[in-house]
Protein backbone atom coordinates (compact mmCIF):
# COMPACT_ATOMS: atom_id res chain seq x y z
CA UNK A 1 0.00 0.00 0.00
CA UNK A 2 1.14 3.80 -0.52
CA UNK A 3 2.97 5.23 2.52
CA UNK A 4 1.05 8.77 2.43
CA UNK A 5 -1.74 10.83 0.70
CA UNK A 6 -0.26 11.23 -2.77
CA UNK A 7 0.89 7.91 -2.84
CA UNK A 8 -2.81 6.99 -2.33
CA UNK A 9 -3.47 9.51 -4.52
CA UNK A 10 -1.67 7.99 -7.52
CA UNK A 11 -2.67 4.56 -6.86
CA UNK A 12 -6.48 5.54 -7.05
CA UNK A 13 -5.55 6.75 -10.32
CA UNK A 14 -3.99 3.75 -11.55
CA UNK A 15 -6.60 1.25 -10.76
CA UNK A 16 -9.79 3.61 -10.62
CA UNK A 17 -11.11 2.08 -8.06
CA UNK A 18 -14.60 3.43 -7.63
CA UNK A 19 -13.43 6.34 -10.82
CA UNK A 20 -11.29 8.87 -10.83
CA UNK A 21 -11.40 12.22 -12.72
CA UNK A 22 -9.08 14.77 -12.94
CA UNK A 23 -10.55 17.80 -13.94
CA UNK A 24 -8.87 20.99 -15.55
CA UNK A 25 -11.37 23.42 -15.81
CA UNK A 26 -11.30 25.64 -13.37
CA UNK A 27 -13.70 25.70 -10.28
CA UNK A 28 -14.05 28.27 -7.46
CA UNK A 29 -13.86 27.24 -4.11
CA UNK A 30 -17.52 28.91 -3.37
CA UNK A 31 -20.01 26.21 -3.89
CA UNK A 32 -18.99 25.03 -7.78
CA UNK A 33 -16.78 22.22 -5.81
CA UNK A 34 -19.89 21.18 -3.52
CA UNK A 35 -22.80 21.75 -6.92
CA UNK A 36 -20.11 18.92 -8.79
CA UNK A 37 -20.00 16.53 -6.07
CA UNK A 38 -24.02 17.13 -5.51
CA UNK A 39 -24.72 16.31 -9.30
CA UNK A 40 -22.65 13.30 -9.40
CA UNK A 41 -23.78 11.75 -6.06
CA UNK A 42 -27.56 12.44 -7.76
CA UNK A 43 -26.31 10.21 -10.71
CA UNK A 44 -25.31 7.91 -8.00
CA UNK A 45 -21.31 8.37 -8.87
CA UNK A 46 -18.29 8.85 -6.38
CA UNK A 47 -15.45 9.24 -8.11
CA UNK A 48 -12.50 10.61 -6.84
CA UNK A 49 -12.36 13.87 -8.24
CA UNK A 50 -8.44 15.75 -8.70
CA UNK A 51 -9.10 19.53 -9.45
CA UNK A 52 -5.96 20.45 -11.00
CA UNK A 53 -7.03 24.50 -11.13
CA UNK A 54 -8.96 26.06 -8.19
CA UNK A 55 -9.60 29.88 -8.35
CA UNK A 56 -7.65 31.94 -6.34
CA UNK A 57 -4.99 29.45 -5.00
CA UNK A 58 -2.25 27.76 -5.85
CA UNK A 59 -2.93 24.23 -4.63
CA UNK A 60 -4.99 21.48 -6.77
CA UNK A 61 -7.66 19.92 -4.59
CA UNK A 62 -8.66 16.42 -4.20
CA UNK A 63 -12.56 15.22 -3.24
CA UNK A 64 -14.41 12.08 -2.50
CA UNK A 65 -11.10 10.41 -1.54
CA UNK A 66 -12.58 7.81 1.13
CA UNK A 67 -16.32 8.17 -0.64
CA UNK A 68 -16.74 4.37 -1.06
CA UNK A 69 -15.37 1.53 1.19
CA UNK A 70 -13.89 -0.03 -1.73
CA UNK A 71 -11.06 2.92 -2.20
CA UNK A 72 -10.51 3.13 1.84
CA UNK A 73 -10.11 -0.63 1.59
CA UNK A 74 -7.67 -0.38 -1.14
CA UNK A 75 -5.88 2.49 0.03
CA UNK A 76 -5.39 0.18 3.30
CA UNK A 77 -4.04 -2.91 1.11
CA UNK A 78 -7.35 -5.38 2.72
CA UNK A 79 -10.66 -7.09 0.46
CA UNK A 80 -13.10 -4.48 0.89
CA UNK A 81 -14.96 -7.81 3.18
CA UNK A 82 -12.22 -7.56 5.56
CA UNK A 83 -12.08 -4.20 5.76
CA UNK A 84 -14.41 -4.52 9.18
CA UNK A 85 -11.73 -7.53 10.89
CA UNK A 86 -8.79 -5.16 9.86
CA UNK A 87 -10.09 -2.21 11.85
CA UNK A 88 -10.84 -4.48 14.44
CA UNK A 89 -7.38 -6.23 14.09
CA UNK A 90 -6.37 -2.61 14.66
CA UNK A 91 -8.16 -1.46 17.63
CA UNK A 92 -6.76 -4.54 19.12
CA UNK A 93 -3.01 -4.81 17.89
CA UNK A 94 -2.18 -1.16 17.64
CA UNK A 95 1.60 -0.23 16.69
CA UNK A 96 3.04 2.87 18.44
CA UNK A 97 4.57 5.40 15.84
CA UNK A 98 8.23 7.13 15.48
CA UNK A 99 9.90 10.20 14.79
CA UNK A 100 11.55 11.00 12.27
CA UNK A 101 14.02 13.43 12.25
CA UNK A 102 13.12 15.38 8.76
CA UNK A 103 9.99 15.51 6.80
CA UNK A 104 8.16 16.51 3.69
CA UNK A 105 5.92 17.92 5.42
CA UNK A 106 8.45 20.66 6.43
CA UNK A 107 10.06 21.10 2.98
CA UNK A 108 8.15 24.79 3.18
CA UNK A 109 8.04 26.14 6.61
CA UNK A 110 5.73 29.52 7.10
CA UNK A 111 5.58 31.28 10.60
CA UNK A 112 4.82 34.57 11.88
CA UNK A 113 3.29 37.68 9.07
CA UNK A 114 4.17 35.24 6.26
CA UNK A 115 0.86 32.70 7.72
CA UNK A 116 -2.01 33.53 5.79
CA UNK A 117 -5.04 30.98 5.31
CA UNK A 118 -6.53 32.84 2.73
CA UNK A 119 -3.94 30.47 0.80
CA UNK A 120 -5.36 27.41 1.52
CA UNK A 121 -8.29 26.66 -1.14
CA UNK A 122 -10.66 26.38 1.79
CA UNK A 123 -14.42 25.38 0.49
CA UNK A 124 -17.86 27.20 0.95
CA UNK A 125 -20.58 24.84 0.39
CA UNK A 126 -23.76 25.97 1.04
CA UNK A 127 -26.27 29.11 1.10
CA UNK A 128 -25.99 29.37 4.76
CA UNK A 129 -22.66 28.30 5.88
CA UNK A 130 -20.97 31.37 7.46
CA UNK A 131 -17.68 31.17 5.78
CA UNK A 132 -15.11 29.04 4.33
CA UNK A 133 -14.38 25.96 5.91
CA UNK A 134 -12.03 23.27 6.44
CA UNK A 135 -12.75 20.32 6.39
CA UNK A 136 -10.52 17.53 5.86
CA UNK A 137 -8.16 18.64 8.94
CA UNK A 138 -6.95 15.94 11.57
CA UNK A 139 -6.47 17.91 14.72
CA UNK A 140 -4.02 16.38 16.75
CA UNK A 141 -3.46 17.56 20.77
CA UNK A 142 -2.17 15.79 23.76
CA UNK A 143 -3.35 15.41 26.80
CA UNK A 144 -1.25 17.24 30.06
CA UNK A 145 -0.69 14.73 32.31
CA UNK A 146 -0.74 11.64 30.70
CA UNK A 147 1.23 13.01 26.89
CA UNK A 148 -1.86 10.52 25.35
CA UNK A 149 -1.95 11.90 21.65
CA UNK A 150 -5.75 12.57 20.61
CA UNK A 151 -6.75 12.83 17.03
CA UNK A 152 -10.04 13.91 15.62
CA UNK A 153 -11.44 15.46 12.59
CA UNK A 154 -12.88 18.70 13.46
CA UNK A 155 -14.77 21.32 10.99
CA UNK A 156 -12.57 24.72 11.07
CA UNK A 157 -14.26 28.08 10.00
CA UNK A 158 -12.10 30.12 8.57
CA UNK A 159 -11.58 33.65 10.33
CA UNK A 160 -8.81 35.72 8.15
CA UNK A 161 -5.61 34.90 7.91
CA UNK A 162 -4.81 33.07 11.50
CA UNK A 163 -7.43 32.26 12.77
CA UNK A 164 -9.80 29.33 12.51
CA UNK A 165 -13.53 28.60 15.04
CA UNK A 166 -13.20 25.17 15.71
CA UNK A 167 -16.27 22.54 16.71
CA UNK A 168 -15.91 20.13 19.88
CA UNK A 169 -18.28 18.46 20.72
CA UNK A 170 -18.98 18.34 24.30
CA UNK A 171 -18.56 13.78 25.47
CA UNK A 172 -15.49 13.88 22.31
CA UNK A 173 -12.09 13.65 23.82
CA UNK A 174 -10.73 16.87 22.45
CA UNK A 175 -13.18 18.40 23.97
CA UNK A 176 -12.01 16.89 27.77
CA UNK A 177 -8.12 17.93 26.83
CA UNK A 178 -8.98 21.14 26.16
CA UNK A 179 -11.65 22.13 29.52
CA UNK A 180 -9.08 20.26 31.64
CA UNK A 181 -6.33 22.91 29.90
CA UNK A 182 -8.66 25.45 30.48
CA UNK A 183 -9.30 24.61 33.83
CA UNK A 184 -5.84 25.14 34.52
CA UNK A 185 -6.07 28.42 32.84
CA UNK A 186 -4.12 27.32 30.02
CA UNK A 187 -4.12 27.37 25.95
CA UNK A 188 -4.16 24.06 24.06
CA UNK A 189 -1.53 23.39 21.60
CA UNK A 190 -2.48 21.61 18.76
CA UNK A 191 -1.58 20.55 14.73
CA UNK A 192 -3.92 19.94 11.71
CA UNK A 193 -2.67 17.39 9.21
CA UNK A 194 -4.34 18.18 5.54
CA UNK A 195 -3.99 15.51 3.18
CA UNK A 196 -3.97 12.27 5.06
CA UNK A 197 -3.24 8.38 3.55
CA UNK A 198 -7.10 6.37 4.46
CA UNK A 199 -5.37 4.25 7.06
CA UNK A 200 -4.64 7.77 8.87
CA UNK A 201 -8.43 9.27 8.62
CA UNK A 202 -10.05 5.83 9.61
CA UNK A 203 -7.26 5.94 12.65
CA UNK A 204 -8.25 9.48 13.87
CA UNK A 205 -11.74 8.49 13.64
CA UNK A 206 -11.58 5.57 15.97
CA UNK A 207 -13.95 5.38 18.52
CA UNK A 208 -12.39 4.20 21.85
CA UNK A 209 -11.78 5.21 25.31
CA UNK A 210 -9.88 8.07 26.46
CA UNK A 211 -6.40 6.80 26.98
CA UNK A 212 -6.78 4.83 23.80
CA UNK A 213 -3.98 6.26 21.54
CA UNK A 214 -5.36 6.51 17.86
CA UNK A 215 -1.91 6.91 16.11
CA UNK A 216 -1.42 3.18 17.51
CA UNK A 217 -4.86 2.04 15.72
CA UNK A 218 -3.27 3.87 12.34
CA UNK A 219 0.19 1.65 12.76
CA UNK A 220 -2.37 -1.28 13.17
CA UNK A 221 -3.80 -0.53 10.41
CA UNK A 222 -1.06 0.19 7.96
CA UNK A 223 0.69 -2.72 9.82
CA UNK A 224 3.88 -0.69 10.03
CA UNK A 225 4.55 2.63 12.10
CA UNK A 226 3.44 6.02 11.34
CA UNK A 227 6.19 8.48 11.01
CA UNK A 228 6.15 11.78 12.78
CA UNK A 229 8.10 14.14 12.85
CA UNK A 230 8.77 17.30 15.61
CA UNK A 231 6.56 20.53 14.68
CA UNK A 232 8.48 24.09 14.46
CA UNK A 233 6.82 25.68 16.72
CA UNK A 234 4.63 24.03 19.23
CA UNK A 235 5.19 20.41 21.83
CA UNK A 236 3.62 18.12 19.08
CA UNK A 237 4.33 15.50 16.57
CA UNK A 238 2.66 15.06 13.39
CA UNK A 239 2.64 13.10 10.02
CA UNK A 240 5.74 13.43 8.52
CA UNK A 241 4.30 12.42 5.38
CA UNK A 242 0.90 14.55 5.19
CA UNK A 243 0.26 17.78 2.46
CA UNK A 244 -0.45 20.27 5.07
CA UNK A 245 0.05 21.35 8.40
CA UNK A 246 -1.05 23.85 10.50
CA UNK A 247 0.77 24.45 13.98
CA UNK A 248 -1.26 26.70 16.53
CA UNK A 249 -3.02 26.54 19.77
CA UNK A 250 -6.88 26.54 20.74
CA UNK A 251 -7.05 29.60 23.38
CA UNK A 252 -8.13 29.51 26.95
CA UNK A 253 -11.49 31.16 27.40
CA UNK A 254 -11.45 32.47 23.92
CA UNK A 255 -15.56 32.15 22.38
CA UNK A 256 -16.41 33.54 19.08
CA UNK A 257 -19.47 33.14 16.77
CA UNK A 258 -19.08 30.01 14.63
CA UNK A 259 -21.25 28.28 11.69
CA UNK A 260 -23.65 28.18 10.78
CA UNK A 261 -22.63 25.19 8.84
CA UNK A 262 -24.35 22.32 6.30
CA UNK A 263 -23.71 18.93 8.66
CA UNK A 264 -23.89 16.01 7.56
CA UNK A 265 -27.30 15.48 9.04
CA UNK A 266 -28.55 17.22 6.15
CA UNK A 267 -28.77 20.74 8.22
CA UNK A 268 -27.30 24.01 9.23
CA UNK A 269 -27.60 24.30 12.67
CA UNK A 270 -27.52 28.11 14.05
CA UNK A 271 -24.38 29.58 15.15
CA UNK A 272 -23.06 28.84 18.36
CA UNK A 273 -20.12 30.12 20.62
CA UNK A 274 -16.69 28.41 19.82
CA UNK A 275 -13.45 28.29 20.93
CA UNK A 276 -10.99 29.72 18.27
CA UNK A 277 -7.20 27.80 16.85
CA UNK A 278 -5.00 30.34 16.57
CA UNK A 279 -2.48 29.70 13.65
CA UNK A 280 1.44 30.40 14.08
CA UNK A 281 2.88 28.48 11.23
CA UNK A 282 1.96 26.49 8.42
CA UNK A 283 4.19 24.41 7.19
CA UNK A 284 4.04 22.10 3.96
CA UNK A 285 5.15 19.82 0.93
CA UNK A 286 6.64 21.47 -2.24
CA UNK A 287 3.74 21.63 -4.81
CA UNK A 288 0.94 20.46 -1.85
CA UNK A 289 -2.23 18.66 -2.36
CA UNK A 290 -4.93 19.87 -0.61
CA UNK A 291 -7.46 17.55 0.42
CA UNK A 292 -11.17 18.65 0.75
CA UNK A 293 -14.06 16.18 2.62
CA UNK A 294 -17.70 18.08 0.98
CA UNK A 295 -20.05 18.71 4.02
CA UNK A 296 -23.55 18.07 4.25
CA UNK A 297 -25.22 14.85 3.71
CA UNK A 298 -22.88 13.38 1.03
CA UNK A 299 -21.39 9.85 1.18
CA UNK A 300 -17.66 10.59 1.98
CA UNK A 301 -18.54 12.10 5.20
CA UNK A 302 -20.82 8.66 5.98
CA UNK A 303 -18.23 7.06 4.82
CA UNK A 304 -15.38 7.28 6.51
CA UNK A 305 -17.15 7.68 10.20
CA UNK A 306 -19.09 4.57 9.47
CA UNK A 307 -16.12 2.38 8.74
CA UNK A 308 -14.61 2.70 12.12
CA UNK A 309 -18.04 3.10 14.16
CA UNK A 310 -18.98 -0.47 12.55
CA UNK A 311 -16.28 -2.27 14.30
CA UNK A 312 -16.43 -0.01 16.94
CA UNK A 313 -20.38 -1.11 17.65
CA UNK A 314 -19.24 -5.03 16.16
CA UNK A 315 -16.67 -5.64 19.06
CA UNK A 316 -18.72 -3.52 21.61
CA UNK A 317 -21.94 -5.79 21.09
CA UNK A 318 -20.45 -9.03 20.17
CA UNK A 319 -18.17 -8.55 23.61
CA UNK A 320 -21.57 -8.67 25.37
CA UNK A 321 -24.25 -11.22 23.49
CA UNK A 322 -21.35 -13.21 21.20
CA UNK A 323 -24.47 -14.21 19.32
CA UNK A 324 -24.43 -10.54 17.67
CA UNK A 325 -23.70 -11.38 13.82
CA UNK A 326 -23.75 -8.09 11.86
CA UNK A 327 -23.93 -4.37 12.28
CA UNK A 328 -24.93 -1.72 9.80
CA UNK A 329 -24.93 2.21 10.63
CA UNK A 330 -28.28 2.97 8.18
CA UNK A 331 -28.74 6.44 8.89
CA UNK A 332 -26.88 9.30 11.02
CA UNK A 333 -27.28 8.06 14.74
CA UNK A 334 -29.06 4.86 13.54
CA UNK A 335 -27.60 1.21 14.22
CA UNK A 336 -28.98 -1.76 13.00
CA UNK A 337 -27.82 -5.13 14.62
CA UNK A 338 -28.50 -8.76 13.23
CA UNK A 339 -27.95 -11.89 15.80
CA UNK A 340 -29.14 -15.28 16.39
CA UNK A 341 -30.97 -15.24 19.50
CA UNK A 342 -30.33 -18.19 22.00
CA UNK A 343 -31.89 -16.91 25.23
CA UNK A 344 -34.59 -14.19 25.63
CA UNK A 345 -33.56 -10.58 26.51
CA UNK A 346 -30.39 -10.89 24.78
CA UNK A 347 -31.56 -8.43 22.17
CA UNK A 348 -31.60 -5.41 24.70
CA UNK A 349 -28.20 -6.43 25.98
CA UNK A 350 -26.90 -6.22 22.64
CA UNK A 351 -28.58 -2.66 22.63
CA UNK A 352 -27.07 -1.23 25.56
CA UNK A 353 -23.69 -2.45 24.97
CA UNK A 354 -24.63 -0.27 21.51
CA UNK A 355 -25.85 2.62 23.17
CA UNK A 356 -22.57 2.72 25.79
CA UNK A 357 -20.06 2.20 22.66
CA UNK A 358 -21.07 5.29 21.00
CA UNK A 359 -22.29 8.50 22.78
CA UNK A 360 -23.87 9.41 19.08
CA UNK A 361 -26.21 6.28 18.92
CA UNK A 362 -29.72 7.82 19.18
CA UNK A 363 -31.62 4.69 17.23
CA UNK A 364 -31.00 0.87 17.95
CA UNK A 365 -32.99 -1.96 16.17
CA UNK A 366 -32.23 -5.50 16.75
CA UNK A 367 -33.33 -8.38 13.77
CA UNK A 368 -33.07 -12.12 13.78
CA UNK A 369 -30.49 -13.42 11.79
CA UNK A 370 -32.20 -14.39 8.60
CA UNK A 371 -33.02 -10.55 8.15
CA UNK A 372 -30.28 -8.84 5.13
CA UNK A 373 -29.81 -5.69 7.17
CA UNK A 374 -28.29 -3.84 4.76
CA UNK A 375 -31.47 -4.29 3.06
CA UNK A 376 -34.13 -1.83 4.63
CA UNK A 377 -37.10 -3.19 3.29
CA UNK A 378 -36.64 -6.30 5.31
CA UNK A 379 -35.75 -4.70 8.58
CA UNK A 380 -38.91 -2.47 8.08
CA UNK A 381 -40.62 -6.20 7.61
CA UNK A 382 -39.29 -7.61 10.44
CA UNK A 383 -40.54 -4.35 12.37
CA UNK A 384 -43.55 -4.68 11.44
CA UNK A 385 -44.01 -8.45 11.71
CA UNK A 386 -41.77 -9.57 15.05
CA UNK A 387 -42.15 -6.54 17.10
CA UNK A 388 -45.16 -4.48 19.00
CA UNK A 389 -44.21 -1.35 19.97
CA UNK A 390 -45.43 -1.50 23.98
CA UNK A 391 -43.77 -4.55 24.60
CA UNK A 392 -40.18 -3.93 22.32
CA UNK A 393 -39.71 -0.39 22.21
CA UNK A 394 -37.79 1.31 25.39
CA UNK A 395 -36.82 4.45 25.18
CA UNK A 396 -34.10 6.02 27.02
CA UNK A 397 -35.28 9.94 28.02
CA UNK A 398 -33.05 12.85 28.04
CA UNK A 399 -29.56 11.41 27.26
CA UNK A 400 -26.55 12.66 26.07
CA UNK A 401 -26.36 12.40 22.24
CA UNK A 402 -25.46 14.69 19.22
CA UNK A 403 -25.22 18.54 19.25
CA UNK A 404 -26.03 17.94 15.60
CA UNK A 405 -29.49 16.51 15.93
CA UNK A 406 -31.89 19.21 15.31
CA UNK A 407 -34.95 17.58 16.77
CA UNK A 408 -33.05 17.49 20.44
CA UNK A 409 -34.29 19.49 23.16
CA UNK A 410 -32.34 21.39 24.63
CA UNK A 411 -29.21 21.02 22.22
CA UNK A 412 -26.91 17.74 22.61
CA UNK A 413 -29.48 15.95 25.03
CA UNK A 414 -31.97 13.01 23.34
CA UNK A 415 -33.90 10.18 24.08
CA UNK A 416 -32.89 7.16 22.97
CA UNK A 417 -34.76 4.38 21.40
CA UNK A 418 -34.26 0.99 21.00
CA UNK A 419 -36.94 -1.36 19.18
CA UNK A 420 -36.36 -5.34 19.85
CA UNK A 421 -37.62 -6.77 16.27
CA UNK A 422 -36.63 -10.33 16.56
CA UNK A 423 -39.16 -12.85 16.55
CA UNK A 424 -40.55 -13.74 20.13
CA UNK A 425 -39.22 -16.00 22.18
CA UNK A 426 -37.33 -17.07 19.22
CA UNK A 427 -37.16 -17.64 15.25
CA UNK A 428 -38.02 -21.17 15.63
CA UNK A 429 -41.24 -21.12 17.57
CA UNK A 430 -42.46 -18.39 15.92
CA UNK A 431 -45.13 -18.54 13.31
CA UNK A 432 -43.71 -20.43 10.16
CA UNK A 433 -42.31 -18.14 7.52
CA UNK A 434 -43.89 -19.23 3.91
CA UNK A 435 -42.43 -21.27 1.64
CA UNK A 436 -43.01 -23.31 -0.86
CA UNK A 437 -41.35 -27.18 -0.40
CA UNK A 438 -38.26 -27.13 -1.32
CA UNK A 439 -38.15 -30.28 -3.25
CA UNK A 440 -40.90 -28.54 -5.72
CA UNK A 441 -38.56 -25.45 -6.26
CA UNK A 442 -35.73 -27.67 -6.92
CA UNK A 443 -37.78 -29.97 -9.52
CA UNK A 444 -39.75 -27.01 -11.20
CA UNK A 445 -37.96 -25.60 -14.13
CA UNK A 446 -39.16 -22.18 -15.50
CA UNK A 447 -38.18 -22.46 -18.85
CA UNK A 448 -40.63 -25.74 -19.18
CA UNK A 449 -43.74 -23.74 -18.33
CA UNK A 450 -42.79 -20.08 -19.82
CA UNK A 451 -41.28 -18.90 -23.23
CA UNK A 452 -38.16 -17.25 -22.80
CA UNK A 453 -39.15 -14.09 -23.84
CA UNK A 454 -42.53 -13.32 -22.30
C1 LIG B 1 -15.43 14.80 7.98
C2 LIG B 1 -15.68 14.77 9.45
C3 LIG B 1 -15.86 15.96 10.14
C4 LIG B 1 -16.07 15.96 11.52
N1 LIG B 1 -16.24 17.15 12.16
C5 LIG B 1 -16.37 17.17 13.51
C6 LIG B 1 -16.49 18.41 14.22
O1 LIG B 1 -16.51 19.48 13.63
N2 LIG B 1 -16.59 18.36 15.57
C7 LIG B 1 -16.60 17.18 16.25
O2 LIG B 1 -16.69 17.20 17.48
N3 LIG B 1 -16.51 15.99 15.61
C8 LIG B 1 -16.39 15.96 14.25
N4 LIG B 1 -16.30 14.77 13.60
C9 LIG B 1 -16.36 13.52 14.37
C10 LIG B 1 -15.10 13.24 15.15
O3 LIG B 1 -13.94 13.45 14.39
C11 LIG B 1 -15.12 11.79 15.64
O4 LIG B 1 -16.24 11.61 16.45
C12 LIG B 1 -13.86 11.40 16.39
O5 LIG B 1 -13.89 10.01 16.60
C13 LIG B 1 -13.73 12.08 17.73
O6 LIG B 1 -12.57 11.64 18.35
P1 LIG B 1 -12.20 11.90 19.86
O7 LIG B 1 -13.35 11.42 20.72
O8 LIG B 1 -10.97 11.12 20.00
O9 LIG B 1 -11.98 13.39 20.05
C14 LIG B 1 -16.12 14.75 12.21
C15 LIG B 1 -15.96 13.55 11.51
C16 LIG B 1 -15.75 13.55 10.15
C17 LIG B 1 -15.60 12.26 9.42
MN1 LIG C 1 -9.77 9.87 21.11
Amino acid sequence: MGEDFRGFLKEMEETKEGGFIRIRKQVDTRYEVAAIVTKLEKARKLPLLFFEKVKDSPMPVAVNCYATRGRVARGIGVPKEELNKRVIHAYENPIPPVEVSSAPVQEVVLKGGDVDLGKLPAMVYHDTDAAPYITAGIVLARDPDTGVYNLSYNRLMVKGKDGLGIFMTVGKHLNAIYSKMEEHGRSLEVAVSIGNHPACAIGALAIGAYEEEELGIIGGLKGSPLEMVRCKTVELMVPARAEIVLEGEIEAFTREEEGPFGEFTGYSMPPGQNPVLRVKAITHRHNPIYQDICSGQHREHLTMATIPMEANYLRAVKSAVPEVEAVQVAAPFTLIISMKKKYEGQARTAMLAAFNADLYLKHAIVVDHDIDIANLQQVFWAMATRAQAGRDVFIIPHARGSSLDPSAEPIGVVDKMGIDATAKPNLDRFAPINQVPQEVMERIRLEDYIEKDF
